[in-house]
């Protein structure tokens, strides 16, 4: 039986990734863990919750033994704006986070490892148009560096040690449960509640600014198909691209007018520019379709329809 914990549950991908893990292999045999942020009723209510902190190590040995996980979803960690203000709080979580959890799942011999990635690996050098697999990654953020590291030496466990690590370079995720929290894609959620609050959204990127994006529910599906995977299927282990949407911040806007005719949006980059701009454009996650048929649901018009009416029912 698998025994799952997901470290991060709290934050943005990992109260859904909870709930859906909680579907699928059973309410009691996903276990949540959060740090100081207070969880929601929903995930507090439907299955065990504890506090720990992925860089004690000891704390989180502990709470793996005591649960007897074997399956570990790491999404604990501090995104790119928050870590360009803090990039030791950065380095602290994303790294000694990684190795503590790569390091009890090889001596306790767990079955499997979920290591996030994210564009934020990709730099200024990387081609930013379909960017492909195999590619230059030379990060300006201490997030990308974080990243990069944890790609390697996540597939590092894996060769040397056997360790099952399994991980995805997200793109910017739009979600209307849980607020992302302190990252460069935050706009791209942040506009719909503004829109619908206020008709109105002074944006911190340029107009022009394009990212790849992906609703919530096909970042849920990758993250669980990919752990789901064959691994005889998989030559990649720790790094796919991943993508489903890529759109500038002007086409979203105009997107949702389309809905809420009376939405006005300003411009005024601010230091999260820099960082946008360091990212591709679009993805080429062919490697990640080929391997373990990897296929996105949602459109940006789909997409946007289904967030104006989810929120506007939470929002009154
Ligand atoms: C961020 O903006 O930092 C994250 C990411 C793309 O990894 N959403």
């Amino acid at each position: 039986m698998k025994r799952i914990l997901v470290a991060g549950a709290v934050g943005q991908i990992g109260s859904e990734l909870t709930m859906e893990l909680r579907k699928q292999y059973g309410n009691e045999n996903v276990v949540a863990m959060g740090r100081k942020t207070k969880p929601s009723d929903e995930l507090l209510n439907s299955g065990p919750f504890v506090y720990g902190n992925v860089t004690n190590y000891d704390e989180l040995n502990q709470i793996i033994k005591d649960n007897e996980i074997d399956t570990v979803y790491l999404m604990a960690a501090i995104l790119s704006a928050v870590g360009e203000k803090y990039p030791q709080l950065a380095y602290d979580v994303n790294m000694n986070g990684l190795y503590n959890t790569l390091e009890i799942a090889r001596e306790q011999k767990l079955t499997r490892v979920m290591v996030p990635s994210s564009i934020a690996a990709f730099g200024p050098s990387t081609p930013r148009e379909n960017t492909p697999q195999e590619t230059i990654l030379k990060p300006t953020t201490m997030y990308g560096v974080t990243k990069v590291a944890g790609e390697l030496l996540s597939d590092y466990y894996f060769q040397r040690f056997g360790v099952d690590v399994r991980g995805l370079r997200y793109p910017g995720i739009i979600s209307s449960e849980t607020l992302p929290g302190g990252g460069t894609t935050d706009y791209a959620v942040e506009i719909f509640y503004e829109a619908i609050k206020n008709k109105k959204y002074t944006c911190f990127v340029r107009e022009d600014t394009k990212l790849p994006m992906m609703y919530m529910p096909d970042c849920i599906n990758a993250t669980i198909q990919l752990m789901k995977a064959d691994i005889n299927k998989l030559i990649h282990h720790s790094d796919f691209n991943l993508a489903a949407l890529s759109f500038t911040a002007g086409e979203l806007a105009a997107e949702i007018k389309k809905h809420i005719p009376e939405f006005e949006i300003t411009y005024e980059p601010d230091f999260r520019q820099a960082i946008a701009d360091s990212w591709p454009s679009t993805i080429d996650d062919s490697v990640a379709r080929e391997e373990w048929g990897w296929k996105e649901e949602y459109t940006l018009e789909v997409m946007t329809k289904d967030m104006i009416e989810k929120l506007s029912k939470q929002l009154g």
